[in-house]
């Protein structure tokens, strides 16, 4: 068993029961021309999570950690849009509409894709989901109970909507969340901040938050200097 420094209380885990999720780390959020600058959003704001989470990674590739990747789209014939979603807001492009890296949100565009630099690794599993959690209307709950997984460390983006969403889901179905606050950003600092607050609130009602440096330095493998605990 691991056991790192979190909010509100030490988490603990084991390897074999225990995914690293990385959620929706996709150049549509994190890149020029995309749905998050569609919206208005500056991307830049969610660059830094990048490094640590590349960093992160390296790590828990390296202690044979399950890793698994999430990405938000639709089909081409946006048959899996709800209607609400398509027609939100007042976006300066519509999911479906084309952009500078393909079609906004499109699974197969550029666009769609994981950046470069935390790209997933063959064997990696990849769930593509359509709404902002990563448990509807995917196969990851099978796909974690498949492995035997139990516990979950959360990174991606964005904070308060869908890694919210999927600790959320994640909760209810009784796995335990450790958020990695470094790992996981906001367009909105604020948001970000409470959006961490609200997970440890109340002792921990949906998770539990830390930085990824003590997850690394817990792990048998790791590459910073090992924690005291
Ligand atoms: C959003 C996400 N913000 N991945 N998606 O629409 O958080």
């Amino acid at each position: 068993m691991v056991t790192v420094d979190a909010r509100p209380a030490p988490y603990t885990f084991d390897l074999p029961s225990t995914a690293l999720l990385v959620i929706d780390m996709q150049r549509d959020f994190l890149e020029p021309g995309g749905f998050g600058e569609s919206l208005g959003n500056d991307v830049g704001q969610l660059r830094r999570t990048i490094a640590p989470l590349a960093a992160l990674l390296a790590d828990a590739r390296a202690a044979g950690l399950t890793v698994i990747h999430t990405r938000e789209g639709h089909l081409p014939d946006l048959s899996d849009c709800p209607p609400a979603k398509l027609r939100r807001g007042a976006p300066s492009r519509r999911i479906g509409d084309p952009g500078p890296n393909g079609r906004i949100l499109v699974r197969g565009e550029y666009g769609h894709d994981i950046v470069d630099e935390v790209a997933p690794r063959p064997g990696e599993p990849v769930v593509d989901k359509p709404g902002k959690g990563a448990f509807h209307a995917t196969d990851l709950d099978a796909l974690l109970v498949a492995r035997g997984v139990r516990s979950l460390l959360v990174t991606g983006v964005t904070t308060e909507v869908c890694v919210h969403t999927t600790v959320r889901e994640a909760n209810d179905r009784g796995y335990e969340c450790l958020v990695l606050a470094d790992c996981v950003g906001s367009y909105f600092p604020e948001f970000h901040r409470v959006g961490l607050d609200m997970i440890a609130a109340q002792g921990g009602i949906f998770g539990w938050v830390a930085d990824s440096t003590s997850v690394r330095a817990a792990l048998p493998t790791a590459s910073l200097p090992r924690s005291s605990s």
